[in-house]
């Protein structure tokens, strides 16, 4: 089906003139469309769902309308914006909250405009920025019911069950890639004892389970590029239940990089402890008293746990032929691998240091 006909599924304004690829996401397809409304511009993000890594959007769409209903009510309350503080998804012509077709499944959020998605923190106060709004939208959460969330990809950060995948993804070495990564194999195994951490944790209630948004990738959350200030927290797709140490984890993975997440010379990878800091600052003001003392603690280890999971993540994919993350050249998810062991590594130096600046901005 033709893409414009997909868009005229939606109670959009206007008709669409121009229809592009868009931003940088690993998973999802998405275009920007442009539509004209009587000589006005209304612009919107149209995404493709990946139903191979979401295999139930009606699921996966409940949980994004519950929640962004839930946040539009508690914006309002605070006096902000809710057009532009949230994600605001543009229903189908029969009340839908996506559209269904052979091709695919297809939604549309209304475009928040003036708004930047960073690749990298290039500077410290918009990362503060960041971490405030990632701790902000952990609060803002907090009494939401997670009874009726849908899980919608089973033991998503479980590093246990993350490990169990690699192991197998080792074993049986679909397209012969394990003997040139042995070194790469080894990082991991060396490090097993580790995955169980959290994941007991939580079984075991000493660390509370929250609603999480379980994806906090710098460019999951849009700046205002006129201030710099975070304006809205996007891709819901994985909100789920989880541990907070995952959000703020998460983060820190991909923000506290001097490079890019598929950054090849190594040289320009590492951990910048002040970004560290400058996201901590902000997360434990947006979190306020909303964490544990325990949480606090084990922050760092939460940046340590998400980097490694990531970097055994991509390296499970290579091991399995390149099946889930979007890749644009064969050695990708190698790469994106390396940059990941490569900041773990880091943070095993500066645990301690990670743990007194958790300690100096906590509320708690
Ligand atoms: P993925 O799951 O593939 O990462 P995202 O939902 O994060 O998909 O969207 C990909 C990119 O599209 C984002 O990084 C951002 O640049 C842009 N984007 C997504 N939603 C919006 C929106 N409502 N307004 C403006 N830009 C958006
Ligand atoms: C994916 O969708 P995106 O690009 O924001 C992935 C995350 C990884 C990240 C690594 C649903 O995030 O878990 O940490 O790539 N999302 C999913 O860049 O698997
Ligand atoms: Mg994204």
């Amino acid at each position: 089906m033709d893409i414009k006909d997909i868009v005229k599924k939606f109670k959009i304004n206007g008709e669409p003139i121009k229809i592009e690829p868009y931003g940088n996401g690993h998973i999802n397809t998405t275009f920007l469309i442009e539509c004209d409304n009587n000589g006005m511009i209304c612009r919107y993000i149209l995404q493709k769902i990946n139903t191979t890594v979401f295999n139930n959007v009606e699921g996966l769409m409940s949980n994004i309308l519950g929640v962004t209903s839930f946040l539009k009510e508690r914006i309002i309350a605070n006096g902000g914006n809710p057009d532009i503080e949230t994600l605001n998804l543009v229903l189908t012509n029969d009340g839908k909250s996506y559209f269904e077709c052979k091709d695919g499944a297809y939604r549309i959020y209304k475009f928040i405009e003036n708004t930047v998605a960073l690749q990298i923190a290039e500077d410290k106060e918009v990362f503060e920025g960041a971490g405030y709004a990632f701790g902000n939208f952990v609060k803002m959460l907090n009494d939401y019911d997670a009874s009726g969330l849908f899980e919608v990809i089973q033991n998503f950060h479980n590093t246990q069950s993350r490990f169990q995948k690699f192991i197998n993804a080792v074993d049986k070495d679909i397209v012969k890639r394990a003997d040139s990564v042995r070194d790469e194999i080894d990082f991991v195994l060396k490090r097993s004892a580790m995955c169980d951490n959290i994941v007991t944790l939580l079984e075991s209630k000493t660390l509370p389970l929250r609603v999480t948004h379980n994806d906090t990738k710098l460019n999951n959350v849009l700046i205002s590029e006129e201030t710099g200030k975070p304006v809205c927290v996007i891709d819901l797709d994985t909100i789920m239940p989880g541990s907070l140490l995952y959000d703020f984890g998460d983060a820190i993975r991909s923000g506290c990089n001097t490079g890019l997440e598929d950054e090849p010379d190594l040289t320009k990878v590492g951990f910048d402890i002040e970004l560290f800091e400058s996201f901590t600052k902000g997360f434990m003001t947006g979190i306020g008293n909303c964490i544990t003392p325990l949480e606090r603690d084990l922050l760092s280890l939460g940046a340590i746990m998400m980097t490694f999971e990531c970097g055994m993540r991509f390296l499970t994919d290579y091991l399995e032929g390149d099946t889930y993350f979007k890749i644009h050249y064969p050695e990708h998810n190698l790469v994106r691998c390396h940059t990941q062991f490569k900041m773990v590594s880091d943070m095993e130096n500066l645990r301690d240091k990670m743990d007194e600046i958790a300690r100096k901005y906590s509320k708690v």
